[in-house]
């Protein structure tokens, strides 16, 4: 196996005995077989829109099984391996009903893949189409082609969320599939390749501007919310992931069962929607981020459910207690189908202890989402113009096990007093309890969402360089991104295309960008990588 696309990679290099995340070689070939063949079935679409055939079972299904392929969602291989054979029915499908209508379909190994009939056979296949065996002579075309791919499955990952809420945009399905198939061309150019990752990165942030419609149309602006950390005396159920509408099903399921709901994870600032807080069994908010769940799940005495990513192996001593939805899959876990029957984690969460007394440890605001800071604007803006308020740092992104991330917490504890930060995604965890006090009544630590919601900081940092007449470039923010997975990838490039400079990324960079294309970056954007809180807090503040 080759793997290296995310943060947490062997060596910083790649994978190529067994992932760190715990992916085997047969599920990482069975994925690179899925990206081929959704190669494949992309050229088959584009050529169909050419004939006014646009199919929404197939721009659906590309963005649920490019999904599949993130980091920490699908450990599956007879999942995985049943998508990719949807993926040839689809194709094939499609293809004849091209050729019927007189389409030209291009002359392409993917689109005549022949897929083989055993899973062990599949893994063969999937191995001669795995990141290795491409053949690009160009070492930074090959970069720009990977960044292209996973950049396409972040954007993949938040336009599955929107769909599921009902937001889609054709657009985004188009390049989607743009993107996949161009990945099978050899004649482009390193600027051409240059231009289509650019292209992601504008796509994405169309594609998160449909999910941030999707979650505030559903469920409402986020308001500031205060979130308990403790616990109730009572059964439980703990939803981990991002998807707001699995955590809304469970809890009308739960709804006078005697069962109290808590967030784990990325799910905590689902407390600041009015439409999920009204339910008075939502209680409070349990564990740290992604990386700390076999810990975590271990202790919870009640029913887990993981939604999205990111799982990890399930340990014995809670491998009874959890469950997978969506497109998450564990072998021999149990899994919510689409029906979204919650009742046997309802069963499970029912014949547990829960938590015998009720126990205090504080807690946490969310819900500083953009309509929640936007409306302090003016007071914010004041207090910039009286010298109140020196700077803003956004220190946002995914959390992970290396100690070099503990770099995001020391930076949080030594930014002075008149700054504020805002935060987003599960990167917060390092530091999402500390009480940093306010500024003139407003938060110094802003909770902005998931990392899903990084919509709203954009909006934001456009609505202050607006408000001070000036290119966001120029305003007083910095910032500082921990990256782990690929819709980080996806964030990044909106970055880039906005033309957002001095971003700092860290704790390391992405393998899978050459020396070539890195110097492009830095040229371009002044994109650094983290190095000391000190040093960098010089840096910024001078
Ligand atoms: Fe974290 Fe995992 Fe949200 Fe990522 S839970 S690491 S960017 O997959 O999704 O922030
Ligand atoms: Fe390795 Fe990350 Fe790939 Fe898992 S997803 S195999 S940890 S590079």
């Amino acid at each position: 196996m080759f793997c290296y696309q995310c943060e947490q990679t062997a060596k910083g290099t790649g994978c190529e005995k067994i992932g760190i995340c715990g992916k085997t070689p047969e599920v990482a070939a069975l994925q690179d077989l899925l990206i081929y063949t959704l190669k494949g079935l992309s050229q088959v679409a584009l050529a169909a829109r050419e004939k006014g055939i646009n199919k929404p079972e197939v721009n659906v299904f590309i963005a649920e099984a490019t999904f599949s392929t993130l980091t920490n969602v699908n450990f599956d291989a007879r999942e995985i391996a049943r998508l990719v054979q949807q993926c040839i029915e689809l194709r094939d499908k499609l293809k004849a009903e091209v050729e019927s209508t007189g389409g030209n379909l291009p002359i392409s190994e993917a689109i005549n893949f022949q897929l083989a009939n055993s899973l062990d056979e599949m893994v063969k296949q999937g191995e001669e189409h795995g990141i290795l065996a491409e053949k690009d002579p160009d070492p930074d075309i090959h970069s720009l082609k990977q960044t292209l791919i996973y950049g396409i499955k972040g954007i993949a990952a938040y336009a599955d969320h929107a769909q599921i809420l009902g937001q889609e945009d054709d657009q985004v399905y188009v390049f989607l599939q743009k993107g996949l198939a161009a990945t099978l061309r050899s004649d482009l150019s390193l600027e051409e390749w240059i231009e289509l990752v650019m292209e992601a990165g504008k796509v994405n942030l169309r594609t998160m501007e449909l999910l941030d419609k999707a979650n505030t149309s559903t469920y409402g602006h986020p308001v500031p919310t205060k979130v308990p950390l403790g616990a109730k005396k009572g059964k439980a159920i703990l939803v981990s992931g991002h998807d707001l509408r699995d955590l809304e099903l469970i809890l009308k399921q739960t709804q006078g069962k005697g069962i109290y709901v808590y967030t784990h994870g990325e799910m905590l600032p689902c407390h600041g929607y009015p439409e999920l807080k009204k339910y008075e069994h939502f209680y409070g908010h349990y564990g740290t981020a992604w990386q700390n769940q076999q810990k975590e799940f271990a202790q919870f005495p009640g029913a887990i459910v993981m939604t999205t990513n990111c799982i990890q192996k399930p340990l014995d001593n809670y491998k009874q207690n959890i469950f997978t939805t969506g497109l998450v899959a564990w072998p021999d876990i149990p899994h919510i189908g689409k029906d979204k029957d919650f009742s046997p984690v309802i069963k499970r969460a029912l014949e547990l202890d829960g938590f015998p007394e009720d126990t205090d440890k504080g807690s946490v605001t969310v819900g500083f989402a953009c309509n929640a800071v936007l409306s302090v604007a003016n007071k914010v803006i004041e207090g910039v113009k009286q010298g109140k308020i020196r700077h803003f740092f956004l220190i946002g992104g995914c959390d992970g096990a290396k100690p070099a991330r503990n770099y995001y917490s020391e930076i949080v504890e030594k930014i002075p007093q008149d700054c504020i930060i805002l935060t987003l995604g599960c990167g917060k965890f390092k530091f999402f309890n500390k009480q940093l006090g306010d500024i003139d009544g407003i938060p110094r630590l802003l909770d902005l969402g998931q990392c899903n919601d990084a919509y709203s900081a954009i909006q934001i940092a456009l609505a202050l360089a607006k408000a001070f007449n000036c290119d966001v470039n120029d305003l007083p923010l910095s910032l500082i991104i921990s990256w782990y997975e690929q819709k980080a990838v996806a964030i990044l490039l909106t970055l880039l295309s906005l033309g957002i400079k001095n971003v700092r990324l860290g704790p390391t960079l992405p393998a899978f960008i050459s020396p070539k294309v890195l110097d492009y970056l830095v040229k371009n954007y002044d994109l650094k990588p983290i190095s000391t809180p000190e040093e960098d807090l010089k840096a910024i503040l001078g």
